[in-house]
């Protein structure tokens, strides 16, 4: 190397899943699968959030349990860690730390403009709690204890997103550069999943209706089914209309990305077929794009002790860029250290 060059910094990646359920298509489709390609040009952490997990009731011994299987669920999609860093989000107590911080700096009135929050509010109406309402604050302070550049997330996370830009900048401005500005990484086709059974609200993990959701612990027989039994619209041809027909719209835009073909060649192979023969055919290639997952997942979820070994390294290495940060902040905002004296 030219002894004039600097080694360039990578830019930053950071983003996380919920350990709320095993994952299911949704998850891999609008983020996974971006977190892997990505992570060979970024330096990147990826974290199993379950500190976010708790702001609806979980079973502590299931939360353990899915804990792990996250964490093994992104390392059979193809998560490398030797490349990027995997941790607990609990493992590094800046994540806590920061959010308080940050928790000061957000005002009431823009936390409850968070249409995640409404919409989960409804669904756990009877426990509406405080750590519920400041979730995206937490989320902010995990991207930008990281100074991510770069936050790889489906469509529903777009207005968490505004608001860590919006911290972010309201800090830098009321003291100095503090925080890397980040930026949504968002699918252009995939970002936003819709459920088999109403499709016009979003996959989601934790729907109550196990025929909604395809996991990526199902098997072949199982997804073809839950395909098979997808609510479609009145109507015959398979044609891409989201606004009109989200039923069959859904179904065309997972086989168009698990089978790397165009929406417009998806409409021209199955002119003339009906919905029956399409959604033989989507379910054969969803359970065609998961097996691979699913058999990778079991091998690395029964290794305990490696994925343990991966888990305490990445809080380590984690733990170290976020400290740095930390420290930065409770420096700006007027927190004596000993060393001030
Ligand atoms: P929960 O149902 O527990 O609220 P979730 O299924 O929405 O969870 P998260 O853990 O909150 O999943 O999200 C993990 C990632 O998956 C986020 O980047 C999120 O934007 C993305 N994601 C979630 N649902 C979908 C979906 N239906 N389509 C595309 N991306 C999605
Ligand atoms: N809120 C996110 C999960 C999440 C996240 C993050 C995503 C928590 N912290 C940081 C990206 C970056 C969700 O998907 N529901």
């Amino acid at each position: 190397m030219n002894e004039q060059t600097q080694p360039q910094r990578k830019p930053v990646i950071l983003s996380g899943m919920q350990p709320t359920s095993v994952l299911m298509l949704g998850n891999m489709i609008g983020a996974l699968r971006n977190w892997v390609y990505l992570q060979e040009n970024y330096e990147c952490f990826f974290c199993v959030v379950d500190m976010h997990a708790i702001t609806v009731r979980q079973v502590p011994a299931e939360l353990r349990k899915r804990t792990l299987d996250v964490a093994a669920t992104y390392l059979a999609a193809g998560v490398d860690p030797n490349v990027s860093t995997v941790f607990v989000q609990s493992h590094v107590p800046e994540h806590a730390e920061l959010a308080w911080v940050l928790n000061c700096y957000t005002g009431f009135g823009e936390a409850g403009r968070m249409t995640q929050f409404k919409d989960k509010s409804e669904q756990h109406s009877d426990n509406i709690t405080v750590g519920l309402f400041t979730y995206p604050v937490l989320m902010a302070a995990d991207i930008l204890l990281y100074q991510a550049d770069l936050v790889p997330v489906g469509e529903d996370q777009k207005q968490h997103l505004e608001l860590t830009r919006d911290l972010a900048n309201r800090f830098n401005h009321l003291y100095s550069p503090t925080f890397t500005v980040p930026e949504p990484y968002i699918p252009q086709s995939g970002g936003r999943i819709m459920s088999l059974q109403e499709p016009t609200k979003k996959m989601s993990k934790s729907d109550s209706n196990q025929n909604s959701t395809i996991f990526l612990t199902d098997t072949d027989d199982v997804i073809r089914n839950k395909v098979k039994r997808a609510v479609t619209d009145s109507g015959t041809d398979i044609r891409y209309d989201s606004e009109n027909r989200p039923g069959v719209s859904n179904l065309i835009e997972m086989y168009s990305i698990v089978t790397g073909t165009s929406v417009a060649d998806v409409e021209k192979q199955f002119e003339g077929k009906g919905y029956g023969d399409f959604k033989a055919a989507v379910g054969d290639a969803v359970a065609d794009y998961i097996r691979p997952v699913r058999t990778r997942f079991d091998e690395i979820r029964a290794d305990v002790p490696t994925l343990t070994k991966i888990l305490k390294e990445g809080a380590e290495k984690a733990q170290h860029t976020a400290r740095r940060t930390v420290r930065k902040v409770y420096k700006k905002v007027g927190f004596w250290q000993p060393e001030d004296k």
